[in-house]
């Protein structure tokens, strides 16, 4: 988590600057600045305008605003970005202000809102503003309520915040390219009074999912179901932030899905209740206690809970192949397949044929496979007891005593007081290791499995 690393993007105001379409009043254009981190911003605290307990974006960050004659200004500029979905892959992408997803926005119940729009894409768009309820002709459907806006023009949206709560934007043009391509951002409108509904932490992240083949860097834009990237943010485990929070801290998390399919988020340790919806705050008799909540395509929750159990819990999409990376399809089930006539034959041709999946596949998670560049293994991630055997949709949530307030930087792993860690008995444990020393030697010779090392796909 490195430090917000903002600059001045020089060239949007002097060549858009003339193709600016809007009213006299938003003469000249904001600042645009962009971010080529992948890493969590610190969250912004507003320097001017209605105080707010600021949210925190996970491996992202939140665009800054300028103040002008008591409107909030803010400039998005849509283009293609590189994006780091973790480390050893980049994806070339379609995003806001050097990422995908584009920054986050926030503001506050009845601010006047102004944003530039800037398109340096290679075709038109436009942005919905999902959730918020604005004029008809703010509302971005190209076509329906707004020319589209040409490539290398900028237009201006002006609306007044009349609720609070947890929204997104996203663009109503050529939706299955630009959505596939990574175009979203989260957008935040805290409550007037700072006393509504305060938390102490509030995460946010978008759900997306790519198709990118081992080995390219450009999703498939045409594919409707199987995706290979299931993510957070544009970032898949282990490469999406944990969510730091500190002992006792009253914590939300939101997020709004913008794939082809529902995701069952499920938070282990702790039961919680939804208390936000794109639609709204959620009254509290309406509300009923989860361990999983389903968020359909196009819906956002938040759900809260009070931080009291240290520990590191994990927070993962339910569907299990939502929790694995890229060549996670087409793999054939071995599971009770004899493989020993087979493999003897196999190792005379291919000296390093691995034996896979007669036991399960979670020796994947420690095998090094030979990938092609710019790809991730299925199922990866190292914890304190060893490998993690899982992929996308995954992360942690960090609770520990004596943080600071604002302090989001890793702890580490969870220090388990004594004696409350699952522990193996004294003569179960030696049964596995035997048989897996037994099925590694077939027929005299030993089949070599590569273990992770120092190769070029892991960090
Ligand atoms: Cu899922």
């Amino acid at each position: 988590m490195n430090p917000r690393r903002n600059f001045l993007r020089a060239s949007a105001a002097g060549l858009f600057g003339a193709a600016l379409v809007s009213r006299g009043q938003a003469a000249s254009l904001p600042e645009a600045p962009l971010r080529d981190k992948p890493d969590m911003a610190p969250p912004l605290e507003p320097s001017n305008g209605r105080p707010y307990q600021p949210v925190a974006t996970l491996n992202g960050w939140t665009l800054p605003w300028r103040m002008k004659n008591g409107w909030k200004e803010f400039h998005l500029v849509a283009e293609p970005v590189r994006r780091q979905i973790a480390p050893g892959m980049t994806a070339h992408l379609w995003g806001y202000n050097g990422q995908s997803p584009g920054p986050t926005i926030e503001c506050v119940e009845g601010d006047k809102v102004r944003i530039f729009v800037t398109n340096k894409l290679p075709e038109h768009t436009t942005i919905h503003w999902h959730g918020i309820l604005l004029p008809n002709g703010m509302d971005g459907v190209g076509g329906l309520t707004q020319p589209h806006i040409p490539v290398g023009r900028t237009f201006v949206y002006e609306f007044e915040m009349k609720k609070s709560g947890t929204f997104m934007y996203h663009p109503h043009a050529d939706e299955m390219v630009q959505l596939a391509m990574g175009m979203m951002g989260f957008f935040v409108v805290h409550p007037r009074d700072p006393g509504f509904m305060p938390v102490d932490r509030d995460f946010v992240f978008l759900l997306n999912a790519f198709d990118i083949e081992p080995g390219a860097y450009t999703p498939k834009v045409s594919t409707m179901l199987d995706f290979n990237l299931w993510c957070w943010n544009s970032r898949v485990f282990p490469g999406i932030d944990h969510f730091v929070v500190r002992k006792d801290d009253r914590v939300r998390i939101r997020f709004g899905n913008l794939t082809m399919t529902s995701h069952p988020i499920h938070m282990h340790g702790y039961d919680f209740e939804v208390t936000c919806t794109d639609g709204g705050w959620v009254r509290e008799a309406a509300r009923w206690p989860e361990v999983t909540v389903d968020v359909a395509v196009g819906q956002m929750r938040a759900f809260e809970f009070v931080a009291s159990e240290p520990g590191d819990w994990a927070i993962h999409c339910h569907k299990s192949h939502h929790t694995m990376n890229a060549m996670g399809h087409n793999v054939p089930t071995m599971i009770g397949v004899d493989q020993r006539g087979i493999v003897r034959k196999l190792i005379d041709l291919v000296p390093e044929y691995m034996v896979m999946g007669e036991r399960g596949m979670a020796d994947m998670g420690e095998m090094e496979m030979p990938l092609p560049d710019n790809t991730l293994p299925m199922m990866t991630g190292a914890g304190q007891f060893g490998a993690i055997e899982m992929g996308g949709m995954f992360s942690v949530v960090k609770v520990r005593e004596g943080l600071a307030r604002n302090d989001y930087r890793d702890p580490g792993w969870y220090r388990h007081p004594k004696g409350s860690v699952a522990y193996a008995l004294r003569d179960g444990a030696r049964a596995p290791a035997a048989a897996r020393a037994s099925a590694a030697k077939k027929g005299g010779r030993v089949v070599r499995a590569r273990k992770p090392g120092n190769g070029t796909h892991r960090h």
